[in-house]
Order: structure tokens, then C-alpha cells, then sequence
């Protein structure tokens, strides 16, 4: 009998259900990507889960022949971080939204972040809630006037990139739903990676927040509004890599390469970096003053929680023997209740 596996396609990872998002949505492309990079990893379809939180882009795991786990609101890295603490063998794959993540969500996720669990999160970013029919989100931008914010937002908005550095992710980076190829690299960089991955997507919502990164996705815009990161390399963009980044100082800065500068001025990416320092700086790279970063920012390798729970079941059960669960239920203080309501 052969032991080889089957070759996988983009065709086997789809669904038979109905896709319910809007025509034209960014959630397509990010399906797209997703089902195109799995068969790529090698590994049997029912390694993978998908986990979810609640919102359009929740609707994930219903769409890919996979497991999959349409959760509760916000609670998809708790739920993503239990299965692959029990099952490490897993690939789980979580896909949430900037409001399942970062509103309701925002506590487990940094959680999951500082723990390093073996998870990779695609963290579909529309700037808005898409579901409930156009609230404002905690990546929306100040001043935006929504259903819920008619005379404009005050609150200042996450940098989702800088919250994952801050919370300790050892893999950070960025990427755009309609830039296919990007999207797949960074996936599959994603998929390669041992601890949790966090991917933000830029996605558009074009019923409630439509052309929310045109100003850097455009044909006409995009070579010099967007700053492809390639570790190794000087940080250079410009549709005649004309102009590059600098660090003067403690500070990021523009130049214009030619006479005065070249691209020996520019700072050279280094996404392994331990200290989160530099990441954190690009990850502030915000316009009108700098092109956007996307990419990878941070790659670092540091033991995965899963690894370290298992290691530390194998020691206890090394030093105490296996134990059974009802020796553990009458481990500590335990007492008795009579049918006259007496503890002893
Ligand atoms: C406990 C709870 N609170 C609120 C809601 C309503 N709700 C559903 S989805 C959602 C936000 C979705 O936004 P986002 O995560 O950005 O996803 P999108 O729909 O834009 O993909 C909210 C507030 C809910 N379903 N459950
Ligand atoms: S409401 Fe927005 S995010 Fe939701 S399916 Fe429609 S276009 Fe996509």
C-alpha cells in the first residue's frame, strides 16, 4: 500500500456551502489566498482547523474543507489556543476581524500573543464592522462618521501592528487582500512559522467602508504608498526607488535618493531582530509622512507554548508517575457535605 499523500489542490480545500459575503468584498481574495497556500504545506486536510470569532470574517471556516469552529465573539485565539495546546499535531488557523479582535477580543488576543502559542492568526482589517452594518471599529480612523459615530470618532485608533509588538508576537507582519502574490508569501512565511503568527490583512468593506486603502493599493499610488519589506535589504520605494528610510537619530526619516543620499544611507531590514525596538518604529510608519509598511516585521524565534506544556506534562509524569483524575479531584482540600448540610 502507498504511503504517499494525495496532492492537494486550491479545489480541495473549498467548501460546498453557498460564500454569503458581499459581491466585491476583500474576504474573497483572503479565501482565495488561504485555499491556494494550504495545499502547498504538504500536509493532510485534516490537519487543519480553521477557528473563528464573529463577523463577516468569521464566516471563514464554513468555506474551507477543513475543521473548522465558528466561535463566540471575540473568543477565537482562547478557543484556538485550548485545541492546539491539546492537539500541537494541529494546524490551527484563526480568522477574525478588527472588531472580533480587537474590541470585544482585544483581551484574549494579547494573550495569545504573550503565550506564543502555535497559532496563525489572519486578522482581516476593514476598519469597520462589517456584520452589524457599519459601526466604527477600533482601527477606524479619528473623525470618521459612522452609524454609531454620527458626528465623527474621537478615539484614537489601534495600530494593530504595534499592539502585537507591544503584546510580545514573535511573528508580525502586514499585507493587502488584493495584492494576491504578497498575500500568499506572507501566508505561507506565516505557516512556516513555530509560535504565533499574526497576520493583518488590509481588507475592504465596499458596502460600509468602500476605498479605505486606496490611498496606497491604487495602480497609480501603490509603488510609492506602499513599502514592500524584504529582510536583508535596504527599506527603498518609489516607482523609480527614488526614495528610501533612514534612521537619524531615534527616528525614521524619508530621503530622496540621488545626489545627496543612496541606498547605503537607507536602513538595511532585519526582521530577526530580538529587541522589538526597530519593528515597533516601521510599525509607527504611517501616512501622509511615510509610505506604508507591508510585509514582515518580525520574525523571531522564541518556544512555542504547546511545546512547553507538553514538556512539562512528560516531566511531572516523569517524576510523579501518570496520576489519574480522581486522584487529582482528591489531591487538596476536600470536604463532604451530609444530607443534614454539615461540611466535614
Ligand atoms: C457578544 C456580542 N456582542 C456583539 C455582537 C455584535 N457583533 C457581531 S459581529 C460584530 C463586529 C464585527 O466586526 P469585525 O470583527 O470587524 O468583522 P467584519 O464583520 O467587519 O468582518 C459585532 C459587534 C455579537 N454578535 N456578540
Ligand atoms: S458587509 Fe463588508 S465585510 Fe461584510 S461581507 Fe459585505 S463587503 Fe464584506
Amino acid at each position: 500500500m502507498s504511503t504517499e499523500l494525495p496532492v492537494l489542490t486550491k479545489k480541495d480545500f473549498q467548501s460546498d456551502q453557498e460564500v454569503r459575503w458581499c459581491p466585491g468584498c476583500g474576504d474573497y481574495a483572503i479565501l482565495k489566498s488561504v485555499q491556494t497556500v494550504l495545499p502547498e504545506l504538504g500536509l493532510p486536510k485534516e490537519k487543519f482547523v480553521v477557528v473563528s470569532g464573529i463577523g463577516c470574517s468569521s464566516r471563514f471556516p464554513y468555506y474551507m474543507d477543513t475543521f473548522g469552529f465558528h466561535t463566540i465573539h471575540g473568543r477565537a485565539p482562547a478557543i484556538a489556543t485550548g485545541l492546539k495546546a491539546s492537539r500541537p499535531d494541529l494546524e490551527v488557523w484563526v480568522a477574525t476581524g478588527d472588531g472580533d479582535a480587537m474590541s470585544i477580543g482585544g483581551n484574549h488576543l494579547i494573550h495569545v500573543l504573550r503565550r506564543n502559542v502555535g497559532v496563525k492568526i489572519l486578522m482581516f482589517n476593514n476598519r469597520i464592522y462589517g456584520l452589524t452594518k457599519g459601526q466604527y471599529s477600533p482601527t477606524s480612523e479619528i473623525g470618521k462618521r459612522t452609524k454609531s459615530t454620527p458626528f465623527g470618532s474621537l478615539d484614537n485608533p489601534f495600530n494593530p501592528l504595534s499592539l502585537a509588538i507591544g503584546a510580545g508576537a514573535t511573528f508580525v507582519a502586514r499585507s493587502v487582500d488584493i495584492f494576491q502574490k504578497h498575500l500568499q508569501e506572507t501566508m505561507l512565511r506565516a505557516a512556516a512559522h513555530k509560535g504565533t503568527a499574526f497576520v493583518e490583512i488590509y481588507q475592504n468593506c465596499n458596502i460600509f467602508n468602500d476605498k479605505a486603502f486606496t490611498y496606497m493599493t491604487d495602480k497609480g499610488v501603490r509603488d510609492d504608498q506602499a513599502l514592500a519589506l524584504e529582510h536583508g535589504r535596504p527599506l527603498v520605494f518609489g516607482k523609480e526607488r527614488n526614495r528610501g528610510i533612514r534612521l537619524k537619530g531615534t527616528q525614521l526619516e524619508v530621503i530622496e535618493l540621488g545626489e545627496r543620499h543612496t541606498e547605503d544611507d537607507c536602513l538595511v531590514w532585519d526582521e530577526t531582530l530580538d529587541n522589538s525596538g526597530m519593528a515597533f518604529l516601521l510599525a509607527q510608519m504611517t501616512p501622509p509622512d511615510f509610505p506604508t509598511p507591508i510585509g514582515i516585521l518580525r520574525s523571531v524565534e522564541q518556544p512555542a507554548y504547546e511545546d512547553q506544556i507538553v514538556a512539562q506534562i512528560d516531566h511531572e509524569i516523569e517524576a510523579k508517575g501518570p496520576g489519574t483524575l480522581e486522584d487529582l479531584i482528591y489531591s487538596g482540600e476536600t470536604w463532604e457535605v451530609g444530607e443534614d448540610g454539615q461540611v466535614t
